[in-house]
């Protein structure tokens, strides 16, 4: 199996941390490909030209995260997913938040970067609010993700990495103690030291 990854990209990451922390990592093979070279290979592969996409042996290839990682969560136990009960939902609501984060992060992102025209401020301002509830809502939570080891927590920790990455600035850790502890946990684990975007990106 192969999953086409960009060392930058959060969705990515995401599968990269489950795929470490379930002993995956000698079953499937990580191609960098960068989105926007529009490679044939991935093109080949998803056909919306983004990345993650997880190929697999005889079956069709895998596009977007939370598919990607509810597959690779099949593959070994224990779970990251519950398969059932109030602890799916609760597990699949946080990363649902957290990929919402990253989506408006990486269009803040587009928005400010976009060489053709000014920033839109009504965007910018909306894409910042979403952001700054969701992690107020977060914070407001995280007694219920503080110690977990499970894909929401996971997708929590990378969403809040992205925003170091991209934003450096942001002052998200200020007021918001659980998130801190969080992401500071998240930072002791190899599987999230080993696919931290490279510092000049
Ligand atoms: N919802 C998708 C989003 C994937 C995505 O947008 N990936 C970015 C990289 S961070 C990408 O490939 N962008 C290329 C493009 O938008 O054309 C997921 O969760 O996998």
């Amino acid at each position: 199996m192969k999953l086409y990854i960009s060392e930058t990209s959060p969705y990515a990451r995401k599968c990269r941390v489950l795929l470490r922390e379930k002993g995956l990592s000698p079953r499937i093979e990580e191609v960098v490909a960068h989105p926007f070279d529009n490679g044939a290979e991935l093109l080949e592969n998803n056909p919306l030209g983004k990345v993650p996409a997880l190929t697999r042996e005889g079956a069709t290839t895998l596009v977007n995260s939370p598919l990607i990682c509810d597959f690779i969560d099949t593959q070994s136990d224990p779970r990251w997913i519950p398969k059932s009960g109030p602890a799916r939902w609760r597990v699949l609501r946080f990363e649902a938040l957290a990929d919402g984060m990253i989506d408006l992060t990486v269009a803040r992102r587009v928005e400010l970067t976009k060489p053709d025209a000014e920033p839109s401020k009504f965007w910018v301002e909306r894409q910042e609010n979403g952001v700054r509830r969701a992690l107020d809502q977060l914070e407001s939570e995280s007694d219920k993700f503080g110690g977990a080891v499970d894909l929401g927590a996971v997708a929590i920790a990378v969403a809040l990495g992205y925003l170091d990455f991209r934003f450096p600035e942001s002052d998200w850790r200020n007021g918001r103690p659980g998130l801190t502890a969080l992401f500071e946990r998240w930072s002791e684990r190899a599987s999230f030291q080993e696919t931290a975007p490279p510092a000049a990106s």
